[in-house]
């Protein structure tokens, strides 16, 4: 079996002894490392001032290498916040009034990416099979191949793929619709954005799809599918199920007796949706004034790219509505809204989902959202709760037994948590059922396999 070399923006170092688990995907890439053995190179979160490149900082763990790099501070500037984050995910999760286009940061992007080629090409062995993630690293192929690489590399896009009159409106968009035909299997996360990057090649004549997931462009064979992320099921299930004596989650059962826990867990961005969540609960508790003191709203959201100013602002955003839920209506003995704007530990968060009779995920767009699994692998099977989803999520093509909602129709968000609540043991455990089983077929184990085994 031919070595496997993983590149993405962040590396996954492995947990030293006793620490939790990191998330699944970390698990799958290391998994499949170690059975091939082979290389995990990114950035390493360092930014130093000086021109000159470190060396790379090297660590072998059995037979995987991680490879970090440091960037500049201009390079952080330029390729992570500038142009990653502030055109290509907003662009990529349809945002075309957060884009902010800068000549600079776009050089800066390719910049960074002929950077990491450089670094990458000396470690290749010829037959090495190259996994590529995510869009901070789209054109690194095309480096590779300039410098004369003829591996196979495969590249997976984590988050949703836009239609041709979004992406058209970056400035680049040809250099990168042009990145992407440098790979031998450019993977997305579901059939629509599939759709929409074929859309994309046929709509200006830049390529073809042949139909059997095969397009051409820029002179160029290469092939696409989708692969929706799992999660680790059945581990993340039993963990679930011993973080239920944790002390932490006992203290919070304790904390919400007699009323039922509604959960949302989201990294503070806006595409998760967070504020016309915040909207939809209190819609809900004014509609159905029974559930005052009957209910609890946790919501946790960690910090996320603070140094790109829309984060900022959003911080203070729901910090404020969140406290504004409260005043309004919030009584001596109840606060609707429990707000932690900071990371939990995983086992606290395992036991939390258990706990939860509602898992409200209603993002405005979102690759895949892995919450919404977990949440569903979390549940007991005796007691289910109700996964309240977006239809904008890319779990929303599988987790059919979810109550599935337009996060942006407030008021139809706000019934579906009271259709939740009320619920029925047997439907919740009926609508529960079909997706545990589809997350255990399909865990993250089997999409790792599904796109090397494409891939090769
Ligand atoms: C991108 C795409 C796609 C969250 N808060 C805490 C915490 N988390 C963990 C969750 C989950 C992960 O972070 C978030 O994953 P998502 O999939 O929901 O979202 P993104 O970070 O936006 O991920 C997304 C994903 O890539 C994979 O392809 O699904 O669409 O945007 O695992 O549990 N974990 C801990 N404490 C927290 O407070 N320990």
């Amino acid at each position: 079996m031919s070595r496997l070399v993983v590149v993405s923006n962040r590396v996954t170092l492995p947990a030293k002894g006793g620490v939790a688990p990191a998330g699944g995907l970390a698990v799958a890439l290391q998994a499949a490392l170690e059975e091939r053995g082979g290389i995990w190179m990114g950035w390493s979160g360092k930014s130093s001032g000086s021109r000159e490149p470190e060396p790379l900082s090297m660590q072998e763990h059995g037979n995987i290498t991680y490879a970090l790099t440091d960037l500049t501070k201009t390079d952080v500037e330029e390729y992570y916040e500038g142009f990653a984050n502030r055109v290509l995910w907003p662009i990529c999760h349809y945002r075309l009034d957060l884009a902010e286009y800068g000549r600079k940061e776009m050089a800066g992007y390719f910049r960074v990416n002929r950077f990491f080629a450089h670094r990458l090409a000396p470690m290749l062995k010829e037959d090495d099979v190259i996994w590529v993630h995510d869009y901070h690293l789209i054109p690194l192929a095309a480096e590779l191949r300039q410098m004369g690489v003829k591996n196979k590399i495969g590249f997976f896009l984590h988050i949703p793929w836009p239609p041709a009159d979004v992406l058209f409106a970056m400035p680049v968009h040809e250099e990168i619709m042009r990145g992407l035909s440098h790979y031998d299997l450019v993977g997305f996360q579901t059939d629509h954005d599939l759709t929409n990057f074929a859309g994309c090649l046929v709509r200006e004549g830049i390529g073809e799809a042949s139909g059997d997931g095969k397009f051409t462009s820029y002179d160029r064979t290469f092939k696409g599918g989708y692969y929706p992320i799992g999660i680790e099921t059945a581990a993340f299930a039993e963990f679930a199920k011993k973080a239920a004596s944790n002390i932490m989650v006992r203290k919070a059962r304790q904390s919400v007796e007699g009323r039922d826990l509604i959960i949302g867990v989201d990294r503070l961005d806006y595409s998760k949706g967070i504020t016309q969540r915040i909207d939809a609960f209190e819609q809900f508790i004014k509609s159905n004034p029974g559930y005052q003191n009957k209910v609890t709203y946790l919501q946790i959201t960690p910090k996320s790219r603070s140094e790109v100013p829309e984060y900022e602002a959003m911080q203070r955003t729901v910090a404020e509505q969140a406290g504004r839920v409260n005043g309004a209506l919030g009584t001596v003995d109840w606060v609707p809204i429990r707000y932690i704007n900071r990371s939990i530990g995983r086992p606290v968060l395992a036991g939390l989902y258990r706990l939860a009779k509602i898992g409200l995920v209603t993002p405005l767009r979102d690759g895949m959202n892995l919450v919404a699994k977990e949440y569903v692998a979390a549940q007991d099977p005796q007691d289910p709760g109700v996964l309240v989803l977006s239809r904008f999520a890319g779990a929303a093509r599988e987790l059919r037994g979810a109550l599935l909602v337009n996060p942006y129709d407030i008021e139809g968000t706000a019934n579906a948590i009271a259709r939740g609540l009320s619920m029925s043991l047997e439907e919740r455990q009926e609508r529960w059922g079909r997706m545990m089983e589809h997350l255990l077929e399909r865990d993250v184990m089997r999409w790792c396999d599904d796109f090397l085994a494409d891939l090769a």
